[in-house]
Formats: structure tokens, C-alpha cells, sequence
């Protein structure tokens, strides 16, 4: 009994918010590739995977995967069924699905968090005032070289099951916005039941219990044999209890709610991370994993091995919104973003778009 105690104290250390295996030693000394269609529309910038090599993920243009298999052993709690594949499946191909897609089981799930896959970093950071993308000992800046920090962030991808013609039993993989440690500002799950794929959102929001995972399924029934459409569209406003988080799924949105804000600053486990600041996200990260102490088991479904769920199309930004009437005016327009990541015509535009996305 003593010997599995101690265990699990070390399990825990391992997985700890800093320093831990999976915290990266340095974010600075990896060469930052890029495989993105870059233009100046935020919204364009999409990752197909296209020029990625099979297998491992973990230094592709960006992305890390300390636990993804083939990555450097050494750094990760467990070997993920996470890697770079060629879809299966006439559909998924015209789907520009294409030759390379990120394929994700949760043929084996952690504890653990900044061993999973990350998404490549958009340019800019995304948070409220004082959000931080330091690590908490100082020494690792998540952030990418001359990054700002804006005040929305918007990511977004095309998911498909990779055996669409029937139901891969406890299947599930939850994507958040990271940073590429062990913190996360929101949490949306993707799963397989047996009327098709399903998607639960997770808040954090009620200030008596801050760490408690607060759970809404905002799609079931969705079509396993069709590529689906998600995006997260976050506006970061300052001060605690108001950020706005939407969830669109095939263009249509399907809820409307917050961060994790309320976590980092009410709870006392998410206080002492960065003094009650919240983290500053970046990037996406793809998680196979639990959550057991909040109620989340995340027991590995090891039959998903191999198939899973092919991701493709990976779009993240970072990007200024208006807040306030007062942000369009004097030209402030002209620096500022819809929260799609169009640019203004002119300060009316601006106006009228701030009304649209103070509705709730
Ligand atoms: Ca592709
Ligand atoms: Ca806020």
C-alpha cells in the first residue's frame, strides 16, 4: 500500500504544472517552421499536413508531441496513438483530407498534459490583460519571437472518423487552447456514441466551485461518415467572469460561453500558477487523457488503436477585437479585427460588429 502511494506522489510530480516530464527545456532553440499558407488574413492560415513526413509529429513545423509514438523517449508519461498519417476513406480525401492528416486514438490516455500533441503557434499570443506565456519558473517563453499579446483567439479544424462506417466504442480526444505545457483555457471533447459523433464543452466558470468542470453536450448525432467543421472563437475581455467563448460546428454556432479564467483566478490550485492571472494560449492542443479527480475518467479504449480520429485543416490566430465602442473610433478601426478575422471597412463596420459579438 505504501509502495503505491508513493507512486502515485511521483505520477503527480510528473505531471506537475513546471518542470515536469513533458515541459519542454527550451521553446527557443527549435528552429519555428511553418507550414501554413501565410497571407495578412489571420483566417487563412491553415495547416494540411500536406508536407509533413508519416509518423512522428513532434518537431514538424512547430508542432510537439513529446508522447506521440516515434517521438524522443524520455519525455512523456506514456506513448500516444497520435501521429502523422494517410486518411483512409474515398470521403475523407475529397474532403481535402489529402495525403497527410494528424490521426489521434485513445488507444492509451494520461494523467498528464504537455506531453501531448500542440498544435504549431499563431504569431501573436491570445489573453486578457496580464495573461502570461512565461513558465512559472521564468526560463521558457511560449510565446513565438516578437509575439503581442490580443485579445482573441480563433482556431479551428475538420475532424473525421477513421472507420466512418461504424461506431468506435469509447472513442474520444479533447482539444484546447494551449500554450504547450500543461495549461489550457478551454476544453471541447470529441466523441464517438452509437448515434454518431458527439461534442461536449467543458466551462469553469462558477466561482464557489472554480475547479469544477462544468459539462454541456452541444452536438450529438453528427454524421460519422461526413468531416465536420469546428471552430473555437474566443474573446479574452479584461477583468475576471467575461470572456465569451463560441462554438461553431458546420458553420452553425452551438453554444456560447466562457474560459477557464475563473479557474486560474478563484481556485486555489489554478491561483498558484501565475499569481491569479490567467495563461496565454497560442496554439491547440490534442489531448488523449483524464481528468479523474474532476470527474473526467478518460479510460483508454485500446481497440481505437490505428484508426481514431483524422484531423485535418488546423487554423489557429490570434488577433485584436473591439471591446468598446471608443476601440473603432479615431481610426482604431483600421488595427482592429471582426471575430472572424475580416478587416473593417470603415468604423461603422466596426461598431456594428461589436454588437454582434456582445450578444450571449
Ligand atoms: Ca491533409
Ligand atoms: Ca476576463
Amino acid at each position: 500500500m505504501r509502495w503505491r502511494f508513493l507512486s502515485f506522489v511521483v505520477m503527480i510530480a510528473a505531471c506537475g504544472d513546471a518542470g515536469g516530464i513533458g515541459a519542454p527545456t527550451s521553446t527557443s532553440a527549435r528552429p519555428v517552421l511553418r507550414d501554413v499558407r501565410a497571407t495578412d488574413e489571420p483566417q487563412r492560415q491553415v495547416v494540411d499536413f500536406e508536407a509533413f513526413a508519416l509518423g512522428a509529429i513532434d518537431g514538424q513545423f512547430d508542432w510537439q508531441s513529446f508522447g506521440g509514438e516515434g517521438a524522443a523517449p524520455g519525455r512523456s508519461c506514456a506513448v500516444y496513438d497520435h501521429v502523422i498519417a494517410e486518411p483512409n476513406g474515398s470521403s475523407h480525401r475529397e474532403a481535402a483530407f489529402g495525403r497527410r492528416s494528424l490521426r489521434i486514438s485513445n488507444a492509451v490516455t494520461s494523467g498528464c498534459y504537455g506531453d501531448q500533441t500542440m498544435s504549431s503557434r499563431s504569431a501573436d499570443v491570445a489573453g486578457q490583460a496580464g495573461a502570461v506565456s512565461l513558465s512559472r519558473d521564468g526560463q521558457v517563453n511560449f510565446a513565438l519571437p516578437g509575439s503581442v499579446l490580443r485579445n482573441h483567439f480563433d482556431a479551428e479544424w475538420v475532424v473525421a472518423s477513421a472507420v466512418p462506417s461504424a461506431q468506435q466504442s469509447g472513442l474520444e480526444v479533447v482539444v484546447s487552447p494551449a500554450r504547450g505545457d500543461d495549461h489550457r483555457m478551454s476544453w471541447l471533447r470529441i466523441g464517438d456514441q452509437p448515434d454518431g459523433l458527439a461534442l461536449t464543452f467543458a466551462e469553469r466558470s462558477d466561482a464557489a466551485q472554480p475547479g469544477a468542470f462544468e459539462m454541456t453536450t452541444i452536438a450529438r448525432g453528427l454524421d460519422r461518415r461526413l468531416p465536420h467543421r469546428i471552430r473555437l472563437s474566443m474573446n479574452f475581455v479584461d477583468g475576471p467572469s467575461n470572456d465569451v467563448v463560441r462554438v461553431y460546428v458546420d458553420g452553425e454556432l452551438r453554444h456560447v460561453g466562457t474560459s477557464w479564467e475563473t479557474y486560474y483566478a478563484a481556485d486555489p490550485n489554478g491561483r498558484a500558477n501565475f499569481n491569479g492571472n490567467p495563461p496565454a494560449v497560442n496554439r491547440l492542443m490534442f489531448r488523449t487523457g483524464s481528468d479523474s479527480h474532476r470527474g473526467v475518467p478518460g479510460d483508454p479504449a485500446p481497440l481505437t488503436r490505428g484508426h481514431g480520429f483524422y484531423f485535418d485543416q488546423v487554423r489557429v490566430a490570434s488577433y485584436a477585437v473591439p471591446v468598446r465602442v471608443a476601440d473603432c473610433r479615431d481610426d482604431g478601426w483600421q488595427s482592429l479585427r471582426g471575430d472572424d478575422g475580416r478587416t473593417f471597412k470603415n468604423q461603422g463596420d466596426c461598431v456594428s460588429q461589436l454588437a454582434r459579438s456582445r450578444v450571449r
